[in-house]
């Protein structure tokens, strides 16, 4: 659907998805349910994360580590806390897969539904001390009401995906398999309006993202490709420039809109890199081809991985289709 400026910013998540419901699709009005509570626990993070430096929300929890072996800050836990009670009382939910969890939850009872949710509620959190751009990963797939043990699903089998970040505002970026869009939320209405229409990623771009301090330890073919495209000798001839931010939302918003590639290769220390399949890299994945882009591991694409466990992580590359194609080529 193509929106004229006024259409656009009349319209918000909950119309959106309400209008796509109306032909009675019933995964549309469960998706419906599910998004009403996710906008709603985004709200609720995001209030948290602009106001964690006034209401002693900043530093760590004291918790010890989480399953990842990471020190667990205090918004982690609220955000864990809310993002699953949020989905929780979608009713539609039989698991909850999170970074912040050891293991997956099952939803029983009232609320038990069919849907899996994984998702990281608060990704980047290491520069929320520092009032940097923080967000919230997921990802939704369907068809776990009978299973006995949390079923582990590739990606492409998502049928929804997005991700919330928190930054100068904030935006809330989805895909139901129909293409991306984008809503930024209004805190004066508390309404997430559609800002951000069918966001198409450029087919090429100029920018990298990466931790360059890791490059030292990636494979040599590698550090010959991103020499190629730091001095402009890449296939788009184009002198590349570096955006940082360490908070892969936020990275990846930048290049869903600019175009250019992320990546997290894996290296001497990091085997399999450092991203999470489930939460982080593969509803990443589905909003990069859904705008036209690519994500790969470098061998193979990563809405294709069989998943072996809730935390694995994988090698990812992602962004505009040509970049991530030359990229691979190097991986
Ligand atoms: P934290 O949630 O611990 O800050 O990790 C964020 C993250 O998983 C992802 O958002 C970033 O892209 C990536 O780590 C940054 O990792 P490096 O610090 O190794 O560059
Ligand atoms: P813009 O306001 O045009 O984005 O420029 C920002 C800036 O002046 C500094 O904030 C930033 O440190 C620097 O440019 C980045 O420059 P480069 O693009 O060369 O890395």
């Amino acid at each position: 659907k193509v929106y004229s400026k006024k259409d656009r910013l009349s319209t918000t998540l909950s119309d959106f998805l309400r209008e796509k419901a109306i032909g009675g699709d019933p995964t549309m009005r469960d998706l419906e349910a599910i998004f009403s509570g996710i906008q709603s626990a985004c709200r609720s993070i995001a209030d948290m994360v602009g106001k964690a430096g006034i209401q002693d929300m900043t530093g760590m929890a004291g918790t010890g580590e989480n399953v990842q072996g990471e020190e667990q800050k205090k918004l982690d836990i609220l955000s864990n806390d809310v993002f699953k009670d949020k989905l929780t009382k979608s009713g539609c939910m039989a698991y909850l897969g999170s970074e912040e969890e050891d293991e997956a939850i099952r939803i029983t009872g009232k609320f038990g539904g069919d849907y899996i949710a994984v998702f990281d509620p608060l990704d980047g959190s290491s520069n929320i001390d520092a009032a940097i751009s923080v967000g919230t990963i997921f990802g939704i797939y369907k068809g776990a009401k009978n299973a006995e043990e949390f079923p582990l699903k590739k990606g492409s089998e998502q049928v929804a995906a997005g991700y919330c970040m928190y930054s100068t505002c904030t935006i809330l970026m989805i895909t139901i398999g129909d293409g991306v869009n984008g809503f930024t939320l209004d805190s004066s209405s508390g309404e997430f309006v559609l800002t951000h229409p069918n966001v198409a990623m450029p087919k090429r771009g100029k920018i990298y993202s990466c931790n360059q301090g890791n490059i030292p330890a990636w494979p040599e073919s590698l550090k010959t490709y991103f020499d190629k495209i730091c001095r402009g000798e890449g296939e788009s001839k184009t002198k590349y420039g570096l955006r940082y931010i360490g908070s892969m939302v936020g990275d990846m918003h930048r290049t869903l809109l600019y175009g250019g590639l992320f990546l997290y290769p894996a290296d001497a220390k990091n085997k399999n890199g450092k991203l999470r399949l489930l939460y982080e890299a593969s509803p990443m994945a589905m909003l990069a081809e859904q705008a036209g882009g690519k994500a790969s591991t470098g061998k193979e694409r990563v809405l294709d991985i069989e998943p072996q466990e809730l935390h694995q992580r994988v090698p990812i590359f992602i962004g505009s289709a040509d970049d991530v194609d030359e990229a691979c080529k190097y991986a």
